[in-house]
């Protein structure tokens, strides 16, 4: 019997949708007919949905009673209002500019930060469509976070930190000129959901400020973030949820936000601009062509209501604490079952070390996409790589990147799954850690040029 103990959840269960567990031989003619790419997988072949926790969380009663209160006017519906007074209230940033999603706002205001081809981006860890969106603009994407943040076993109550010394250094060697601006990832998703602490942010707000450099937060889990800061740091206890977000955004000029996260929405994003009222009048002028007109954005008038309930409910410490204690459940039974992860566990997911469970798989091979479709065929769980595979190439010389870390996502949506659910992705993963020798890598059978892990097709190595 395990003695990892559960936070029991602050809602209850009005409505359900039934799953269906195939058989482990459809889910094999199911893989194979995928590419052996899980993203290619129908969604009722899979029994616990992992791949992501964007749009996946369980809007709650209040949400869908916004729903009812959309205004679908062209322009100016009293939602987008709604949104704004948020935008306002939360952030107190002047200006808010609804986009369909969080990469539908990198698409607006990247092409307006990077001005010369070339000119680099720095964040802690960039996140794929945020690298991609940089690219895609001219610039080039450079991380910058912690040596500590790939080191899966050692414990650092910050692990999505920025490493301010290498980053002064690199501005100093690059000349600020060629930097485009610095983007802040709360939490930083690709280290493994990890938290940066106020105290970094404002450092590194601080090197922007003396070098001139603009800078920004990519907000997709801000709340989470501030969740960590009233755990893990010095002086923030007595925070409240709301304080912590105020303070967090007042270090930045404006952010990128996928909504689909924190905010608990199945569509939405956002562009936050504190008070540079040219930056916004070039943002909107831009949203417009690419999203939609600047008080819709792409949205319906429904989906900015829940938008700017769900901004709110996102912050509520109650939720909060059950949110981030559900995904530390999952975290520790793996421990418990000998399964190394990214410890400690981050805001939305359990990063479990591919590296580690599969030492005969190169790189190469894709050792976290092999792990992610052994548990697909061993419980019907769908976990994502984040690894060489999502790295991607080289755009200058075309090599395979070498991600420093490869890991099996295992993504917890919000308000969605029960205990019982995760007890069956552990259990999964503890039987196959000992068949792990068997295990395959994977070869490309088709690879696109840019975001390859979506749509790329692959097969078992003989
Ligand atoms: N993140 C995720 O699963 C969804 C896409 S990949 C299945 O983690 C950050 C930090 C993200 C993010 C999306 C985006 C893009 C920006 N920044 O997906 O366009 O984690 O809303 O947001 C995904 P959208």
């Amino acid at each position: 019997m395990s003695e990892v103990r559960a936070v029991p959840e602050p809602f209850k269960i009005k409505m359900v949708e039934p799953l269906k567990k195939i058989t482990r031989e459809e889910r094999q003619t199911a893989l194979e007919r995928a590419g052996y790419n899980i993203f290619l997988l129908k969604s009722n072949e899979v029994y616990i949905d992992l791949l992501t926790d964007s749009g996946t969380g369980a809007m709650s009663d209040h949400q869908w009673a916004g729903l009812m209160m959309g205004d679908e006017a062209y322009a100016g519906s009293r939602n987008y209002f709604h949104l704004q007074d948020a935008v306002k209230d939360i952030f107190d940033y002047n200006y808010a500019i609804p986009t369909h999603q969080g990469r539908g706002a990198e698409q607006v205001l990247f092409p307006i930060l990077i001005k010369k081809p070339g000119q680099i981006v720095i964040s802690n860890m960039h996140f794929d469509t945020t690298k991609a969106h940089v690219e895609l603009a001219g610039g080039r994407a450079v991380n910058i976070v912690i040596e500590d943040a790939f080191d899966t076993e050692k414990y650092h109550p910050f692990k999505g930190d920025f490493d301010t010394g290498r980053l002064e250094a690199f501005i100093k060697e690059q000349g600020s000129d060629k930097i485009a601006f610095i983007i802040v990832t709360i939490t930083c998703n690709s280290a493994g959901g990890q938290p940066v602490s106020m105290k970094n942010i404002k450092e590194v707000s601080e090197i922007a400020k003396k070098y001139g450099i603009r800078i920004f937060m990519d907000a997709a889990r801000f709340a989470e973030n501030a969740y960590f800061i009233k755990e893990r740091e010095e002086g923030y206890a007595d925070k409240s949820i709301k304080d912590i977000v105020k303070e967090m955004f007042s270090y930045v000029e404006g952010f990128t936000m996928s909504a689909k996260k924190d905010a608990i929405v199945n569509i939405g994003g956002l562009i936050g601009i504190k008070d540079d009222e040219e930056l916004y009048t070039q943002a909107s002028s831009r949203v417009v062509p690419l999203e939609g007109f600047v008080t819709y954005g792409g949205l319906a008038g429904r989906d900015m209501e829940a938008l700017a309930r769900g901004l709110h409910e996102g912050m509520d410490y109650d939720y909060l604490n059950y949110r981030v204690g559900h995904v530390r459940y999952l975290g520790e039974r793996l421990r418990e079952g000998g399964i190394p992860i990214q410890y400690p566990t981050g805001g939305h997911a359990v990063f479990v070390d591919a590296k580690k469970i599969l030492p005969h798989i190169p790189f190469y091979q894709f050792p976290a996409v092999a792990l992610a479709n052994e548990l697909y065929l061993e419980a019907g769980v769908r976990g994502v790589e984040i690894g060489s595979f999502l790295l991607g190439r080289d755009p200058d010389t075309g090599e395979n990147l070498e991600s420093p870390l490869e890991l099996l996502r295992l993504t917890i949506p919000r308000r969605v799954y029960t205990y019982t659910h995760l007890d069956v992705v552990a259990d999964a993963l503890i039987n196959i850690k000992d068949k792990a020798s068997s295990l395959k890598g994977l070869e490309f059978t088709y690879e696109p040029k840019i975001l390859r892990h979506f749509t790329a097709r692959l097969k078992p190595v003989q």
